[in-house]
């Protein structure tokens, strides 16, 4: 479906429905997650309206570096960043999880001010922050061409593939990569790969493996906003599926792993309880401290990231860091 709404474009291809599907496959997962043993939720959960405003409290908050080093990498490297993306005239800029672009905005500044032949491709599964984004863009740059993709990874990937004929960056920011496990990372990757052609690039954000210390104040805050986020889930499945978890009964627990290199979360049931829920009709019983898995955000080195791109068919071309070497922005070439 597209809007013309000039000179942006708004594609939407996320799947129309009226909401009973997704709730179907929410509970569906829920259900199966409370059921097995050890219990496990989904962090793809964590991101309804409150869970995404609660993220981006996270993302302001001093423990939480990622946003903040990310940020510093861009600031520090846009310009050489710029030229590498230009060195072969005309490129379209894809986005994947724009969001807001709050970190991309640098590079459209820097691309604007070298005046660099191009076009951005924001891809995100809300339509609403893509329909904001685009109306931010035509205020700050009503000259730049800006086709919004509404959609999920794989999906607005394939549309690229079919629809954009010329060279392609491709941007992956956030260490969003961090969410899925190593092999599933891998192989979203290697799908990357599969939707472009040699000579088109691929900006990857990765958190690298540092003091544990440092990285579990980042999932641990004192002031329990990072807690919220993660109890959140149970709020939702509250709310969405007739649930009646009792948040007081539930804490937020994370922990480092510095061998796996994996930051895990956990929403600890305080006493035993039975917890039921509507959409299944189902009771599911928590012994006392028994443990739900709710997310796993893995650091990577340098060497492991790199390794990761070569496997999947790209050559490392650089490796942007911050002024602490924790966040690596690394730039691959499709061979
Ligand atoms: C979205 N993602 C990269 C965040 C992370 O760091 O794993 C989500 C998050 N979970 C707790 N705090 C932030």
């Amino acid at each position: 479906m597209l809007f013309q709404t000039p000179p942006y474009t708004l594609i939407d291809l996320s799947r129309k429905n009226d909401g009973s599907q997704d709730r179907a496959a929410f509970a569906k997962d829920v259900a199966a997650g409370l059921s097995q043993s050890p219990k496990r939720l989904s962090s793809r959960y964590f991101y309804d309206a409150n869970g995404s405003r609660l993220f981006q409290q996270i993302m302001a908050l001093p423990e939480y570096y990622l946003t903040r080093a990310e940020f510093s990498v861009i600031q520090r490297h846009r310009s050489a960043m710029v030229s590498a993306f230009a060195a072969a005239g005309f490129f379209h800029l894809v986005d994947l999880g724009a969001g807001d672009a709050m970190k991309t905005k640098l590079l459209l500044e820097e691309l604007a001010n070298q005046k660099k032949n191009f076009d951005y491709v924001p891809m995100d599964i809300s339509g609403a922050a893509m329909r904001e984004l685009g109306d931010d863009l035509q205020q700050t740059y009503p000259e730049l061409h800006v086709q919004a993709v509404v959609a999920e990874y794989i999906t607005g990937l394939k549309w690229l593939k079919q629809h954009l004929t010329e060279r392609k960056v491709v941007l992956f920011l956030g260490s969003n990569l961090g969410n899925f496990e190593r092999e599933e990372g891998m192989d979203f990757v290697r799908q990357i790969r599969q939707h472009l052609q040699p000579g088109d690039l691929f900006l990857l954000g990765v958190d690298l493996a540092k003091d544990p210390e440092t990285i579990l104040a980042a999932y641990n805050d004192p002031g329990g906003v990072t807690a919220a986020f993660n109890l959140n889930l149970l709020s939702r499945i509250n709310r969405e599926l007739g649930g009646n978890f009792d948040l007081e009964a539930f804490s937020h627990f994370a922990l480092y792993d510095p061998q796996l290199g994996v930051m895990k979360s956990y929403l600890v049931s305080r006493r035993e309880q039975e917890v039921y829920m509507e959409a299944t009709g189902a009771r599911y019983a928590f012994a006392a401290w028994e443990a739900i898995h709710t997310e796993n955000s893995h650091k990577y080195t340098l060497q492991q990231a790199a390794e990761m791109g070569n496997k999947a068919g790209f050559k490392l071309v650089t490796s942007y860091l911050d002024e602490n070497s924790g966040f690596a922005d690394m730039l691959f070439e499709v061979v």
